[in-house]
């Protein structure tokens, strides 16, 4: 694995995977997210893990998709590209995962924690849906499980002027189960993780898939919603002019077209 660390034994029953590319905040490129759901499949078919953490580094979660992958694409690159086939197959994963969250949580990084089952967020922590700033918007799920998680007003908010929110606000919005000082949040994913490991797994699934069923009907139709007018920012030149704006690290100038 080159963008991820994986850690199977990291307690008894838990597993620790730690996204890996630091010097870009750890921006999910193609390869990180085919790791990901590569090394996903594999713990949840070992008999040894029990719960799965997620993290980064104190400085990132995750940036967000990579933005320098996607700048040149047209709609019908990322179409054809379907990265979210991985996605589908992340959000399968059985086991019980938890994402452990300091840094920078944002665009995609925030939909991959959201993915998780449950957030224990640092205090340093920043969660948001920058996407619009370059043109684009959310992709991977973001429209859909914010709005679930924190309600209309507030993901309307922060999907529309891409405003970043504390570990704290998170926390109030119930986007996050808990938030700690940054010393302390491996340690309370840890001990989280090791209540949950405590139990039946087969119990541990079952419940985990029926919590999700509670509202993944609507969400199946939510994400392809979501995906075709992601897809469709990529036909804008808007969307050309927001990430070379962000590589080029100046103000973008969007026309509308
Ligand atoms: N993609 C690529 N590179 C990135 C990204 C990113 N998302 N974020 C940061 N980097 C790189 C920077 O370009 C920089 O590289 P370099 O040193 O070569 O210039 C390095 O990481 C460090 O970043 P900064 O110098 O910008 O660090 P700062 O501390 O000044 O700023 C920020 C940190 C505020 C996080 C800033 O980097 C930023 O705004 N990043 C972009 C955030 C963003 O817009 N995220 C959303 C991306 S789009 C998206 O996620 C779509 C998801 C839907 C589809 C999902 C499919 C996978």
């Amino acid at each position: 694995m080159e963008f991820i660390k994986v850690t199977p034994e990291y307690k008894p029953y838990i597993a620790l995977i730690e996204l890996n590319r630091p010097k870009e905040l750890n921006a999910l490129n193609l390869q990180l997210m085919g790791e990901l759901r590569d090394t996903l499949k594999a713990l949840d078919d070992n008999d040894k893990v029990r719960a799965i953490i997620i993290t980064g580094n104190e400085k990132a979660f995750a940036a967000g998709a990579d933005i320098k992958q996607m700048a040149g694409k047209s709609a019908v690159d990322m179409l054809k590209i379907d990265q979210f086939s991985t996605w589908d197959q992340i959000r399968k994963t059985k086991k019980p995962l938890i994402a452990a969250v300091s840094g920078f949580a944002l665009g995609g990084g925030c939909e991959l924690a959201m993915t998780c089952d449950m957030i224990i967020a640092s205090e340093t922590a920043k969660f948001g849906q920058p996407e619009i700033k370059i043109g684009v918007m959310p992709g991977a799920g973001g429209t859909q499980r914010l709005t679930k998680a924190i309600g209309k007003a507030k993901a309307m908010e922060l999907v529309l002027t891409g405003r970043f929110i504390s570990g704290e606000e998170a926390m109030q919005y119930g986007l996050v189960n808990k938030v700690v000082p940054v010393e302390m949040y491996m340690y309370e994913a840890t001990k989280l993780a090791e209540e949950i490991a405590q139990m039946s797994p087969i119990a541990a699934q079952l419940a985990k898939e029926s919590v999700n069923r509670s509202f993944e009907t609507h969400l199946d139709e939510g994400l392809t919603f979501e995906r075709k007018n992601f897809y469709l920012t990529f036909a804008s030149e808007d969307q050309t002019e927001g990430m070379q704006a962000f590589i080029e690290k100046r103000k973008p100038e969007y026309k509308g077209k």
